[in-house]
């Protein structure tokens, strides 16, 4: 366990904490009218990506003070720890090994002294050997029919990023086939997965690491019933259930051979898992070239925040500001804006990408922390986003920094869209750090009751992420910019950012509550008083409906 001194006393951090007032006072147009090559000094690039942040309340000495702090925490080291893959989820004793999914073959990289690597790669080919075999319809129902609809069955990290993958690549995807995905234990996601399905050509991806998981379990257990009472069959459990899993005995237990089982390891966590076998939806729709190509992009990601000195460091650039502004700043949340639709998911896998992450209370030897920890994070595609919240990020009270993400190279190009596309999220950014001075409305001849209205403070801080073409590979540099983006963080709050104990309390409060929704018992509740009234007037609406 890693004891260091608490961030909020080291030198660095009381150095910005005198520097901050300075800043604050400081108007984005200003710094940009004092530097005219800010635009351009303030940038970074590396492979592919160009990360523009020339748009964030910063000086040069801030940039110095931040590189600071992150050389006083260790940063350095603890990256190191990580890819040597030490145990760096210290609370459940593991290491954090996403960055071996996508080492290449003949790299080393050792858990408890084994080389995970050539298992890592054994399985990827596995799945793209049944991927290959789903696509080209040589995988076959029970009664003889090719599988044309895949349904993945998990939740948490077992579905973000698989549905996020799927969505941001669909571009790629075989488009005879049906992906789906189910995660919500509500029986409407269920319904609603399947109800124009023909059972005979649906292939069910159960994806759970701990194959433990309430939801998961629940809604694999219906889609076996949903299977057998349309079929008929009794073996056809075999040719339309597989499994990824790090529990073999579980897997067997429910029924699947643990020939259909992909496996995984207790070093890759949940939200870092879309690019384990928790892909294998992804495989099968963009196929498994296409699958180490992202894998290919996340390596690359991997070995520039590995080996970048971090001033020009993608990941370490990204998450210091991000702590500059939530921790100085006092920024509540930060907005994920991707103007590309295909990333409409993106920003719901980023949440829990963050938020699990590094929402935490306490540092990795259990003191409270000293300051926030992870921001909010929240957003929606670009240009949609403008038409509805974009106002509170313009005018509102609170101060929001928010991530441009684009693809300059369109995917579907279409007349004017992508020119129109790009030149508002330009706009937006500009609008948000120049704003519009009173003078400059009234300048437009606008009564003079009108112009606090009109007026944009501006100085609201954004990054603008470019990319080429959005790609696989492309998709796998963008989420590993996020992931070490995160670890970053992390690192400097001392926080484990592998764990999630946090998600335990509900589960087990719920475990306890269901037998008291299933019986009309007579017997007390033994809840507080707004539980027990909630309770009862729920079994009143279920028992009267009988
Ligand atoms: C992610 C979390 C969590 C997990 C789900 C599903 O980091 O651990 O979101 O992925 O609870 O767990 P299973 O894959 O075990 O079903």
């Amino acid at each position: 366990m890693t004891t260091i001194a608490p961030l909020t006393q080291s030198v660095a951090w009381q150095a910005l904490k005198v520097h901050y007032p300075k800043v604050q006072s400081l108007h984005l147009r200003q710094l940009f009218a004092d530097d005219p090559m800010r635009g351009e000094r303030l940038t970074a690039e590396a492979i592919g990506i160009y990360f523009d942040y020339a748009k964030h309340r910063i000086t040069d000495e801030t940039l110095m003070l931040l590189l600071q702090l992150a050389a006083e925490s260790g940063l350095r080291s603890r990256i190191d720890a990580m890819f040597r893959g030490e145990k760096i989820n210290v609370t459940e004793k593991r290491s954090a090994l996403h960055i071996a999914l996508r080492a290449p073959k003949g790299q080393v990289i050792t858990v408890d002294g084994e080389d995970v690597v050539p298992e890592v790669h054994a399985v990827l080919d596995r799945m793209a050997d049944f991927s290959t075999q789903v696509r080209s319809g040589v995988w076959k129902g029970c009664t003889g029919k090719r599988i044309r609809n895949i349904v993945n069955i998990g939740i948490g990290g077992s579905d973000l990023g698989p549905v996020m993958a799927y969505e941001s690549l669909r571009h790629y995807s075989q488009r005879d086939l049906t992906i789906r995905f189910i995660s919500n234990i509500d029986g409407t996601a269920f319904v609603e997965a399947t109800h124009d399905l023909d059972a005979a050509e649906t292939l069910f991806i159960i994806a759970s690491k701990t194959f433990t998981t309430l939801e998961t379990m629940t809604n694999a257990h219906t889609a076996r019933d949903w299977l057998l009472n349309t079929l008929n069959q009794p073996d056809a459990v075999a040719r339309h259930f597989v499994a990824v899993s790090t529990n073999a005995e579980a897997v067997a237990q429910f029924g699947i051979d643990t020939a259909n089982m992909f496996e995984f390891w207790d070093w890759v966590g949940g939200r870092y898992s879309m690019d384990s076998a928790i892909g294998l939806s992804t495989m099968i729709a963009i196929g498994s070239d296409h699958f180490r190509a992202m894998l290919d992009g996340f390596h690359q990601m991997d070995e520039h925040f590995r080996t970048a000195p971090f001033d020009r460091n993608l990941p370490v650039i990204m998450g210091l500001l991000s702590l500059w502004n939530n921790n100085f700043f006092d920024a509540q949340t930060v907005a994920v804006l991707p103007y590309e639709q295909y990333l409409k998911r993106f920003p719901a896998y980023l949440q829990q990408l963050t938020m699990e992450s590094n929402g935490k209370h306490v540092t990795q030897d259990g003191q409270a922390i000293a300051c926030q920890t992870g921001p909010i994070y929240w957003g929606e595609p670009g240009t949609n986003g403008q038409h509805s919240f974009y106002q509170l990020i313009h005018q509102g009270t609170r101060l929001i920094p928010c991530d441009f993400i684009g693809f300059v190279e369109p995917l579907n190009p279409l007349g004017t869209h992508h020119d129109v596309l790009f030149a508002n999220m330009f706009a937006q950014s500009e609008a948000l750090a120049f704003g519009k001075t009173a003078e400059e409305v009234e300048a437009e001849g606008i009564p003079a009751w009108l112009v606090p209205h009109q007026t944009f403070e501006g100085n609201r801080p954004s990054s603008t992420i470019l990319l080429g073409r959005l790609t696989p590979e492309a998709l796998g540099k963008l989420v590993a910019l996020y992931e070490h983006s995160v670890f970053t963080q992390g690192v400097l709050w001392n926080i484990d950012s592998f764990d999630q104990w946090g998600v335990e309390l509900g589960k087990a409060l719920a475990a306890r509550i269901i037998p008291e929704l299933e019986t009309e018992d007579r017997n007390p509740l033994n809840h507080d008083s707004s539980t027990n009234t909630l309770i009862q007037h729920y079994r009143k609406a279920r028992f009267q409906s009988h």
